[in-house]
Order: structure tokens, then C-alpha cells, then sequence
């Protein structure tokens, strides 16, 4: 069940950061209007030294060159700079989004998720503060997919997104790793107070299955659980290697049900 991370920081900041500030403090005009001042200064400046020089160069003819070129000049290449990176910001906007956020469930992304969650386990560590992990699965979902078409499948994936972020808490880490597959940090949770929340969750879902044109699509999830007490290695692929265990044990169970991570289970190094 468990992916390859891709370790990828979906997050970095580009380079162009004078560009940026610039392009975040000043409006289209302002911009425009500021780069073409600086164009006729620039320009200014340049004829003047160039007539200091050159003997016998008409400094009045200099000046009005140097002034209207660029007061033409400028505004047009420079809009046509800024509205393209405006257009570049906004694309890039909408590229850091996708990264982010599932388009599906509103959820992390699989990159987003192990990011997230990797950050947090640093910062838990350093606190020497426990938090609990559960790797959920939905179950039978290829039978909701064969059964109802493959939009209900899209519908219930999208109506568990959203009934995750409603029971959880806001600084709980919630992602969809992929497919039917999600996980949840718990921050500053310990195991006991994670199963609850697991427990609740499952018969919360399974009391209130989503429904489509009236019709209820019956939907249950297994869970596996697994808490970092300061014994295990501190990264999220381990954790996420533990839950996975404790999540196929619930499956071999029968599904609809939480299982905990004890040790016992195969881990592979
Ligand atoms: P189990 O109880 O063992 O988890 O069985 P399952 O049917 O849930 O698991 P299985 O891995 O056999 O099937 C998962 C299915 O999820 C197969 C795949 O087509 C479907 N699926 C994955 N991603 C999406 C998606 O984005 N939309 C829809 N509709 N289906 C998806
Ligand atoms: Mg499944
Ligand atoms: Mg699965």
C-alpha cells in the first residue's frame, strides 16, 4: 500500500525575490509608472555625461531626446514586462496550489503530506512531544466504483475529504496519500486519545454513509494506528511503514476497524 516518497519540497521559494517584492508592494501602474522614471533618469544622466564629453553636442536637443524616447518608450515595454509577470505569478500560484491541495478531497497532496508531516515530526522531536499517526483506507471501494460508476466513486472520495477535515481538528495533518488512501498526524496526541478519535471517525462514517440522487452509497474505513514516543526513528516513512501495518492488520480482520501498531508486525528496514 505504501508509495515511494517523493521528497520533493513542493514549497521552495523561487529565486527572483527582489522581482517579487517589488511586484508585491507596488500596483500594475505604480510599477509601470517607476520604471519609466527611472528610464528617463537613467537616460538623463547618460546624455549629460555624453554632451560633457563631446564638444560642440547640443545639450537642449539631448535633453528632449533623452527625455521623450524613454517617456514613450518605457511605459509600453514595461507594461507589457509586468502584465507578463503578473501572468507568470499567477500561473505559479495555481501550480503551488495543485501541489498542495488535492483537487479532489481539498486534502495535502501525497508531496504536500510527507512535507507537512516531516516538518512537524522535527519540531515534535525536538519538544520531545508525542503525537499518534493513522493511515486510513476505505473499504470495498472498487466495488462502490463497479457498483455505482465511477463518478459515485469520485463523489465519495470528494465526501470523505470533507468529512475529515469537519471532525478533525485544524492543526491535525490531513492527506491523501493516493487513490482511497489517507493519512492524519495528530499532533501532541497520545495513543489512547488517537484510538477514540479513530473509533469515532469509523462509526461516524458509517452512520452517515454519503448519499447520491437519494440513494445512501454504504461506506466503512480500516484503520491503522501508530504513535511516536520518542523510541523509533523520527521520520515519517517509518511511522507511515508502522501504520501501514497496522492498517493491513485491520483489513485481515475483516475490515471496519482500528488497528494499532504493537511491534509485532513485519517492518520492513
Ligand atoms: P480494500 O477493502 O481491500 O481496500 O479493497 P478496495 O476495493 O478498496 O481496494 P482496491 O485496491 O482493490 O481498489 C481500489 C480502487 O480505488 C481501485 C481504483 O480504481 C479506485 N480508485 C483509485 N483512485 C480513484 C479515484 O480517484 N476515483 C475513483 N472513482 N476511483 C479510484
Ligand atoms: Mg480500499
Ligand atoms: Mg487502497
Amino acid at each position: 500500500m505504501l508509495m515511494k516518497n517523493l521528497h520533493t519540497n513542493v514549497f521552495d521559494q523561487s529565486a527572483d525575490g527582489f522581482a517579487r517584492k517589488l511586484y508585491s508592494r507596488f500596483s500594475h501602474k505604480t510599477l509601470v509608472l517607476l520604471i519609466t522614471l527611472t528610464s528617463i533618469t537613467l537616460s538623463l544622466l547618460f546624455t549629460l555625461i555624453i554632451t560633457w564629453f563631446i564638444e560642440g553636442a547640443n545639450l537642449k536637443i539631448g535633453l528632449f531626446v533623452s527625455t521623450i524616447v524613454p517617456a514613450i518608450v518605457a511605459p509600453t515595454v514595461s507594461w507589457i514586462f509586468v502584465d507578463m509577470y503578473a501572468k507568470l505569478q499567477e500561473m505559479e500560484r495555481q501550480m503551488r496550489t495543485l501541489a498542495t491541495y488535492d483537487v479532489m478531497t481539498g486534502l495535502l497532496t501525497r508531496q504536500a503530506f510527507y512535507h507537512d508531516a516531516q516538518k512537524y515530526i522535527d519540531i515534535a522531536e525536538r519538544h520531545h512531544e508525542f503525537f499518534a499517526l493513522m493511515m486510513l483506507d476505505l473499504d470495498f471501494f472498487k466495488t462502490i466504483n463497479d457498483t455505482h460508476g465511477h463518478h459515485a466513486g469520485d463523489y465519495v472520495l470528494e465526501y470523505f475529504g470533507r468529512f475529515l477535515s469537519e471532525h478533525l481538528r485544524k492543526s491535525d495533518i490531513i492527506g491523501r496519500l493516493g487513490g482511497e488512501e489517507f493519512a492524519i498526524i495528530l499532533p501532541n496526541t497520545p495513543l489512547e486519545g488517537a484510538q477514540k478519535i479513530a473509533e469515532s471517525l469509523r462509526i461516524n462514517l458509517e452512520t452517515h454513509p454519503p448519499t447520491l440522487h437519494d440513494v445512501a452509497i454504504p461506506l466503512t474505513v480500516s484503520i491503522g494506528l501508530t504513535c511516536y514516543t520518542g523510541t523509533t526513528p523520527p521520520h515519517i516513512d517509518r511511522l507511515l511503514q508502522e501504520a501501514d501495518a497496522a492498517l493491513y492488520l485491520a483489513k485481515r480482520k475483516g475490515r471496519n476497524r482500528t488497528a494499532l501498531y504493537t511491534g509485532e508486525e513485519a517492518i520492513s528496514p
